[in-house]
């Protein structure tokens, strides 16, 4: 009985690795220029918390099996192994941190990227359950919003003032988002209610959209197509609807995309 069980625990180990090994359920194609870091980074977590996970429960299998009721000797026990328990603490932390480290200089990297000239910047504002896209036009400024003014029957979601110059030409979508590939592009989040969370699994892009707020997310796209743009936070009865499109093109492509959406 006790063999069994030692065994299911090593079976159950082997599968549960096996699934990571061969890959299946594994990400979408990646197609960032900042996501191959990202994906290094995920296996080599995986790796390690892989291995570790693997080596306990044959310890434990192990442990199950060496030292299974035998006759009538009753179990013993003993507690408390200074050097046992720093060293499994020690370590235990040092991968941690040392993880922590590595992944956050990941992180900061397309969240803090420095500025870089000829970037195209889009304003995506998540509300209950759309995305709103805003490019800032030919002058690269964005008009003055006004929350007073935002009246989603008009279609002005964002509360666009129209009496200002710059405004006129700000380019504005609902849930379809084009960029030009192999560009550095720019996203500055926001939000008008609740917090919504900006996912492109295939970028590894994943952004929390936090009211009162405008968060920077840097990309460069490196494949032409279409991708979805997720809201990856719970935040209401119609979350699942909240879905847009992300169009990735050749420049030209995305020049005549932009100028035909513009009025004067
Ligand atoms: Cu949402």
């Amino acid at each position: 009985m006790i063999l069994a069980l030692a065994l299911f625990f090593v079976v159950m180990a082997s599968v549960t690795v096996g699934i990571f090994v061969l890959r299946i359920w594994w990400l979408p194609e990646q197609v960032s220029a900042h996501g191959g870091a990202i994906d290094q980074q995920l296996i080599l977590t995986l790796t390690i918390a892989g291995i570790v996970f693997f080596l306990a429960q044959v310890a434990l299998s192990y442990v199950l099996w060496r030292f299974r009721a035998r006759g009538d000797k009753r179990a013993s026990y003993w507690h408390e192994n200074s050097t046992l328990e720093l060293t499994w603490t020690l370590a235990t932390a040092a991968l941690f941190v040392g993880l922590g480290v590595l992944g956050n200089r990941v992180w900061a990297n397309y969240l803090f990227s420095q500025e870089v000239p000829d970037v195209t910047t889009v304003e995506v504002t998540g509300q209950q359950f759309a995305w709103n896209i805003r490019y800032p036009g030919v002058d690269n400024t964005f008009g003055r919003t006004d929350p007073a003014l935002i009246n989603d029957a008009q279609a002005n979601y964002l509360g666009l003032d129209s009496k200002d110059k710059a405004s006129r030409d700000d380019v504005m979508t609902q849930n379809i988002m084009a960029v030009p590939v192999n560009r550095p592009i720019r996203v500055i989040l926001r939000s008008k209610d609740v917090t919504h969370s900006f996912h492109v699994p295939q970028l590894r892009v994943k952004q929390d959209a936090v009211p009162g707020m405008a968060i920077r997310v840097h990309f460069t796209a490196l494949r032409t197509g279409e991708y979805e743009i997720a809201c990856a936070e719970l935040c209401g009865m119609q979350h699942y609807k909240m879905r847009g499109r992300l169009l990735v093109m050749e420049d030209a492509d995305f020049r005549t995309w932009l100028k035909s959406r513009i009025e004067f």
